[in-house]
């Protein structure tokens, strides 16, 4: 039978433009799903470089405007990778025009923003999707599976922590489409929306709303030189959070994460502690999941290494044969496959841009807290 196209719009090209332009070629060779991946344009300033970009990929077209690229009859999904101050703009324009959005996490600059987007999506009626690529880990998803099954009994304990090391160079300048992450007029904030985002976007799918919590910040290096003005300028993204939370389900929280533990490049770790068993998840093995179980024979109790790649486990039977593992780029590739899923059942696939902006919303008050140095209570969607 013949597949539906979907005529990709991909606005932005570094990392992540990689990471989903892999995404949407594997896709069809590994899921059975009625639509067919097309990389029709992408889309960035330097004309140059988005040529060499979309000859590399396979991109049909390129374009150095994106409001043309939102504009255009032959584009039916808009794929927003660019820094985060352009997210909202790009997508409230795509959904006016009436095109499906994928956009790059964190949804917004902030919750106000992404209620806008929200609205807009809304109003709009299109599909929409935000990449917090994590949940589709096959050990990430089988944790959640656990939870939903009942196994671990009413949760206690969740912790999770994102570490990196690469911003410990007081000499590294801020801005520029290498360091936005550095700069908060692009960025919002720092490991707050970078990456605490994605523990959070993790915690909330598995654990349920958080209703308070409690944070601190710092910024260890206060003034960077600016890429694009030459200037030394104030730091004002946070280096480091740390927060505490309370889940809605009583289950009490820590969540930290750094651009300065040196040593660790992307440690993405959680944990869960429940009445009858816990739960561990490491990004640097991210096919086990570690698993104790205390209804276990007590002889033989004891934490269990569950390499996740059978074929009854999430995605697994799509890839290879039982017992060979893949990798973090599986966890995009699956994410496609989940939105196109979507598409076809009209079950639309999470996080939709209204759960995203739960994330958003505890990010708000994680940064507000850290201001005022009281607990926080987190906004409500609507
Ligand atoms: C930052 O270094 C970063 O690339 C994040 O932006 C990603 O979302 C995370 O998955 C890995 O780290």
């Amino acid at each position: 039978m013949a597949k539906k196209p979907i005529r990709i719009g991909l606005i932005g090209y570094g990392f992540m433009g990689r990471a989903h332009s892999n995404a949407y070629l594997k896709v069809g060779h590994f899921f059975d799903l009625p639509y067919e991946c097309v990389l029709q344009a992408v889309c960035a300033r330097d004309e140059a470089k988005v040529r060499d970009f979309a000859q590399r990929w396979g991109y049909a077209s390129v374009e150095t405007d994106w409001r043309k690229l939102v504009q255009r009859d032959d584009i039916d999904l808009v794929d927003i990778c660019v820094p985060n101050h352009l997210h909202a703009e790009i997508a409230i324009a795509a959904a006016r025009a009436g095109k499906m959005i994928l956009c790059e996490k964190p949804l917004a600059m902030n919750a106000a923003e992404g209620r806008k987007m929200v609205a807009a999506v809304e109003k709009a009626g299109v599909p929409n999707m935000v990449w917090y690529n994590y949940r589709r880990v096959p050990a990430v998803t089988l944790a959640k599976q656990l939870v939903d099954e009942g196994r671990l009994g009413r949760i206690f304990h969740y912790r999770a922590k994102f570490l990196q090391d690469w911003t410990i160079n007081p000499d590294l300048p801020q801005g520029g489409t290498a360091l936005w992450r550095l700069d908060v007029k692009a960025a919002g904030s720092g490991v707050t929306g970078d990456l605490l985002a994605h523990c959070i976007d993790t915690a909330l799918w598995i654990n349920g709303r958080i209703a308070k919590v409690c944070a601190m910040t710092e910024t260890f290096i206060k003034e960077r030189k600016h890429v694009e003005t030459g200037k030394v300028e104030k730091v004002g993204i946070d280096d480091a959070c740390a927060f505490l939370a309370r889940f809605e389900n009583g289950s009490l929280a820590t969540f930290e994460s750094t651009r300065y533990a040196r040593g660790h490049k992307a440690l993405y770790t959680f944990e869960i502690n429940g009445e009858h068993a816990s739960l561990f998840w490491d990004l640097h093995d991210l096919h086990r999941l570690q698993y104790f179980d205390h209804r276990d024979p007590s002889v033989v109790r004891g934490w269990r290494s569950i390499h996740v790649s059978d074929a009854d486990q999430p995605y697994m039977k799509h890839w290879w044969v039982p017992g060979l593992q893949i990798g973090y780029e599986h966890s995009f590739v699956h994410q496609v496959a989940d939105f196109l899923k979507g598409l076809e059942t009209g079950q639309p696939a999470r996080p939709t841009f209204r759960d995203a902006l739960e994330t958003q919303l505890v990010c708000d008050a994680v940064l507000k807290s850290a201001r005022t140095g009281r607990w926080e209570k987190v906004g409500t969607v609507s």
